[in-house]
């Protein structure tokens, strides 16, 4: 039996529960945070208790959100309350013991969600879950405000890349300029989520550019960085974001892929330019994503083992 349901099923899910705790994905970004305080917000206007939550913290890069006022930062036991994943696609992003949980609701926008849960709300054609909490809300005659409206412009600017993926669709434009009319900062949310980069960000990218690599006349770009290389700079998986940026703008390139070490496993983010499913591709590895943007990881294994794995494929795809 199918779990999924439709926007109205999730409006009366979110107006008659109450005591929401609110997961977000691991290696936060601006659209599972964002999402997530909106929803707090709302669900809080509405006088009930609601509150997110997320295991490694919310990044410093996204504290214009102000996410500590919706944010806890010790769950605990979580008997009683009504268990919500916003952005989440598998539980292999959230880490333990969270992996473990069946969510009352998972409300996500990727094409392959594999999270336990009892009722699913997924727009896999929206880009971002920010849009689909924007409809929500709507919905549910909820008041939009700046507070409100901040974190769903983050949200959403955030996965469009700033409106310019390809799954950025007129009614993206429609629900951001709603959100424009409230007066927002809009440039600013732009600014601080693409144009600002701390002094670690650019040794990463330095890094980056000295460990890039093209394969098959150029179609295929990687960069795979060692635990050691990142510590030598004195950062962590965490601030690698950046990567994928380097190798998705080479002229030619059809395939890239950013390979990390995450703790014990190794991490692996692909992104295509052109026509290739790299959702499919991560599914390979028990990942999965988006068609132009998708990741998985590996256990028991190293930074090469795992490179080379990927060459085999890539040369599959490509040639
Ligand atoms: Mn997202």
């Amino acid at each position: 039996m199918s779990n999924k349901i439709d926007k109205q099923e999730a409006v009366a899910f979110l107006t008659e529960r109450d005591n929401f705790l609110i997961f977000t994905h691991n290696s936060a970004d601006a659209d599972t945070v964002g999402s997530a305080i909106a929803l707090v917000i709302a669900l809080r206007s509405l006088g009930k208790t609601a509150a997110a939550f997320n295991r490694e913290g919310v990044p410093a890069r996204l504290a214009f959100l102000h996410a500590e006022q919706y944010f806890v930062s010790d769950i605990g036991d979580t008997a009683g309350y009504t268990l919500v994943s916003v952005d989440v696609a598998s539980p292999k992003v959230l880490s333990l013991p969270e992996a473990d949980y069946t969510f009352a609701l998972s409300i996500d926008h990727h094409k392959v969600n594999t999270v336990s849960c009892e009722r699913l709300y997924v727009r896999d054609d929206y880009i971002a879950a920010g849009e689909i909490i924007f409809e929500l809300l709507g919905d549910m005659g909820i008041p939009l405000t700046q507070a409100l409206a901040l974190p769903l412009y983050a949200a959403i600017c955030s996965d469009s890349g700033g409106f310019r993926y390809q799954a950025t669709r007129p009614q993206t434009m429609r629900a951001a300029a709603t959100l424009m009319e409230t007066g927002i900062d809009h440039a600013r949310i732009c600014r601080l989520l693409f144009e600002s980069k701390s002094p670690l960000e650019i040794a990463v990218e330095r890094l980056g550019y000295q460990k890039l690599e093209l394969y098959f006349d150029g179609k295929f770009a990687l960069i795979a960085v060692t635990a050691e290389e990142l510590r030598s700079i004195g950062a962590s998986e965490s601030d690698t974001e950046g990567l994928n940026q380097i190798t998705r703008q080479i002229a030619g390139v059809q395939l890239s892929a950013v390979i990390k070490p995450k703790g014990e496993v190794i991490k692996g983010s692909l992104r295509s330019n052109e026509d290739i499913d790299v959702a499919a591709l991560a599914q390979i590895w028990g990942g999965g994503g988006h068609y132009h943007a998708a990741g998985f990881s590996v256990a028991d294994s190293d930074v090469d083992a795992v490179k080379s794995m990927l060459l085999r494929e890539a040369e599959r795809v490509l040639l």
